[in-house]
């Protein structure tokens, strides 16, 4: 073999060990820095052993002794900090306008009611977002039933003692069942309260290795083709590097065919929302004549055996959203083949914890993941774009702009698109943006306060 072709594996092969040992760091650091806890108690031994080993030293100077055991007992102490007793969860709602309908195959939204969860400790606040919907119809949970479980159950969880870390609140959820939505808001807002009591932007956090991200658009079902390429070439001309259009039966091939000869070249994908059957194989089928980026949950929004029949049968990727509830369906639909790209959306699969165990996984298996969305507003949208900064998120997500949206996001600055195509990763604490608590506060329509009951 020629020289020249050696050093070149030589060299890519380095490249991928690198990047796998870079991944490990990663994963190691990230589950050190979510567990505080752990990390209190490695100090604890290391205490212990350090006086064990003084002690043993015979002559060893008292004033050396001492001096090693304050600063041991400061690093215990600024470790037990960031267990945060939280003393307050607040819930509320706010409806903010949407600049236009958004309208899928399950229906229609002309406005986002927005529910906001913060919690409050040691000066500081948490926020989070719920992205449940007012009607159950993209998944079963609601603004009402989140409102529910998080005042009778989840918040009640946290607010009984400190909790330690990531690892700690999740596993006070544990035990209740489903209600992804609801548990995430709540996490979510933990998250943002966890990295601003350690200094860190959620990204670093986390483990994000980016600092931009490459977005698309999710275009809503329009009145007419027309109106819908004008939408294409809008957002195109604004550097969105993908298009994402929805679909439902007698608005597809059609549609999806004009797009596709107006832009023979762009990354293209359509989602429809649970919107078919097995029985629409044909149809279905039809569209691996486009050159499709994928097919996004075209059946039954909580199957993985007919996807993995028609994923069988289809050149194009099926990418499962609503489907993927958790850990372990993801763990499923790719043992099943249901799916070859997976959206991850924080608030369905039910907070950090799920959402990266999802992306460590399909990250080591080489399954793309982006990161969906649900209309959020920016507090959400700012989680999406931490989360977006892992580096198993491969493909361009469903993260727009704010002025995508609404007239004004409640977050400050507000999300911008770049001319590229991409999002800033905040580096600044927490979120990385400012909440307009004014705005919030004249928009909120219901608000309420649970505190601990010691
Ligand atoms: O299926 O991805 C979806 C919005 C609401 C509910 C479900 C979905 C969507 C979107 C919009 O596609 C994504 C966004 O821009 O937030
Ligand atoms: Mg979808």
């Amino acid at each position: 073999m020629p020289v020249i072709v050696r050093r070149l594996i030589f060299v890519q092969t380095r490249a991928f060990e690198i990047d796998r040992v870079r991944h490990r760091l990663f994963a190691v650091s990230r589950f050190l820095m979510t567990r505080v806890d752990l990390i209190h108690h490695l100090l604890q031994i290391v205490k212990h052993a350090t006086l064990v080993a003084i002690i043993s030293i015979p002559g060893y100077p008292l004033l050396a002794m001492q001096q090693t055991l304050r600063r041991l007992d400061r690093d215990l102490e600024s470790a037990a900090q960031t267990a945060a007793q939280i003393e307050c969860v607040e819930v509320r709602l706010l409806r903010l306008p949407l600049k236009e309908p958004f309208e899928t195959s399950f229906g229609r939204y002309d406005s986002r009611l927005i529910f906001l969860v913060s919690v409050k400790a040691d000066g500081l606040r948490g926020w989070g977002e719920v992205v449940a919907s007012e009607e159950p119809l993209y998944s079963y949970e609601t603004v009402g039933t989140a409102f529910h479980v998080i005042r009778d159950y989840l918040a009640p969880a946290v607010l009984g003692s400190p909790v330690s870390s990531l690892s700690d609140l999740a596993g006070r959820f544990e035990r209740f069942k489903g209600h992804n939505m609801a548990k995430a808001g709540l996490e979510l807002a933990y998250m943002d309260l966890l990295a601003q009591l350690r200094g860190t932007s959620l990204s670093q956090l986390i483990g994000g290795t980016r600092d931009r991200i490459p977005v698309g658009v999710s275009l809503g079902i329009q009145a007419s083709t027309d109106k819908l390429l004008q939408q294409v070439e809008h957002y195109l001309a604004l550097g969105y590097q993908r298009i994402k259009l929805k679909i439902k039966p007698g608005s597809d091939i059609d549609v999806v065919a004009r797009v596709r000869r107006q832009y023979p070249d762009i990354l293209l994908s359509v989602d429809a929302n649970s919107a078919y059957t097995l029985k629409d194989a044909d149809r279905l089928k039809a569209l691996d004549d486009f050159g499709l980026l994928m097919i996004e949950q075209p059946l039954e929004h909580d199957d993985l055996i007919d996807h993995a029949k028609l994923q069988s049968q289809l050149a194009t990727a099926i990418c499962l959203d609503e489907s993927i509830t958790g850990v372990h369906r993801t763990e499923q639909a790719l043992a099943l083949d249901s799916c070859r790209i997976i959206n991850m959306k924080i608030g369905r699969v039910g907070g950090y914890t799920p959402a990266l165990a999802i992306h460590d996984l399909c990250y080591s298996k080489k399954i793309p993941v982006w990161c969906g969305g649900m209309l959020e507003s920016g507090i959400g949208r700012a989680h999406n774009i931490a989360l977006a900064s892992l580096p198993g998120f491969t493909l361009p997500g469903d993260v727009s702009a704010s002025s995508r949206y609404f007239a004004r996001d409640i977050i400050i600055p507000e999300v911008k698109v770049d001319a590229d195509g991409t999002v800033e990763v905040r580096s600044s604490t927490g979120l990385g943006f400012d909440v307009d608590l004014d705005y919030v506060d004249s928009c909120t329509e219901t608000l309420e306060r649970i505190l601990s009951k010691t």
